[in-house]
């Protein structure tokens, strides 16, 4: 049996993080710039209200994230522990990693996300029409402004934010963007901050491993239903010697092939079993990832199959040519 927790209003999720108590601040595994961005938002607005956080993630900050934590003074998750525990762009209990031993079952008070599908763990303010968790901690921080428990949203927090919409909606190209997310970000931008650094920070300084990673990538990528469908297998052996923070760019290159409808990454893991990443222009590859076990948004999500990358691919491609049908 599954325990249902509450979705909480706006106004309640700020009651709470206004009452919490040494709070630590969880991002998912494998962090990317919202969960990273949207935490590091979370702390600043928590070290504004006097509290000093801590940031907890199963794995360590990939190197490119690093300034979004710089100008932070911070607690350590020891230091806080038994504090208040909220858990950012973290959308099932799976993608806390090996936190979920430390906090799972009922050590989280509240989750921040925006993902559609997932499976909640603790009372959760869940915005799905959020583009990022970065635009749900903005809000919570612009209620806590009318409130007037908030004095500004300055420069870091502003920052910290805007690197996480930009991250989720790929600088703003993805489907996921709305004109809300553009009047939040023009108000980020109202505050002063150096947005072109951001992203350049964000997307325009690879490291020679993400560059080599890339290569690799694209020597391993196949087409498949007339040009529709971009693959990238990746076996431990591709990816020996290089990190899942090399591979980051490297991820994006099916999708940006023209003519590409579903881009997909299969990635080897060890113990013989293979993760799926899709992304979608139109076709709803959550229904397709839940078919196989997975789950996440409409045009992006994922499932894990058993077998090499190429079995993986053998396996869902029948699902996928069947949903590319139905678009
Ligand atoms: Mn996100």
């Amino acid at each position: 049996m599954t325990e249902s927790f509450p979705a909480l209003s706006l106004d309640e999720a700020c009651d709470l993080l206004l009452a919490a108590e040494r709070p630590i601040v969880l991002s998912h595994a494998h962090p990317d710039g919202d969960t990273v961005g949207a935490a590091a938002a979370l702390c600043l607005l928590f070290s504004r209200l006097h509290k000093k956080a801590a940031w907890q993630c199963a794995d360590p900050l990939p190197r490119r994230l690093a300034f979004l934590f710089a100008d932070l003074e911070m607690a350590t998750p020891e230091e806080n522990a038994g504090g208040t525990v909220i858990a950012v762009d973290v959308a099932s209990p799976m993608q806390m990693g090996s936190l979920s031993e430390t906090y799972l079952p009922g050590g989280v008070r509240l989750m921040i996300d925006h993902h559609e599908v997932g499976t909640p763990f603790a009372p959760s303010l869940i915005c799905p029409q959020a583009a990022a968790a970065g635009e749900v901690i903005y809000r919570l921080a612009e209620r806590l402004l009318e409130r007037g428990s908030l004095d500004e949203i300055d420069v870091p927090m502003a920052s910290a934010i805007y690197a996480a919409i930009s991250s989720d909606t790929g600088c703003f190209k993805y489907s996921n963007v709305t004109a809300q997310t553009h009047r939040i970000a023009a108000a980020l931008l109202a505050t002063g901050i150096h947005a072109d650094k951001i992203n350049h920070l964000l997307y325009d300084s690879r490291t020679p491993e993400q560059l080599a990673a890339e290569k690799i990538a694209m020597s391993r990528l196949s087409v498949h239903a007339g040009g529709r469908i971009g693959a990238v297998c990746l076996t431990l052996a591709d990816r020996a010697g290089l990190s899942d923070d090399d591979f980051e760019t490297a991820v994006d290159i099916p999708r940006s092939m023209a003519g590409v409808e579903i881009a997909l990454v299969v990635r080897e893991l060890p113990g013989g079993v293979s993760k799926v990443s899709l992304r979608s222009v139109d076709v709803n590859v959550s229904a397709v990832a839940q078919a196989f076990g997975g789950g996440g948004h409409v045009r992006a999500a994922g499932c894990t199959l058993s077998g090499t990358p190429e079995d993986a691919l053998t396996a869902i491609l029948p699902t996928l040519i069947e949903a590319l049908g139905k678009a």
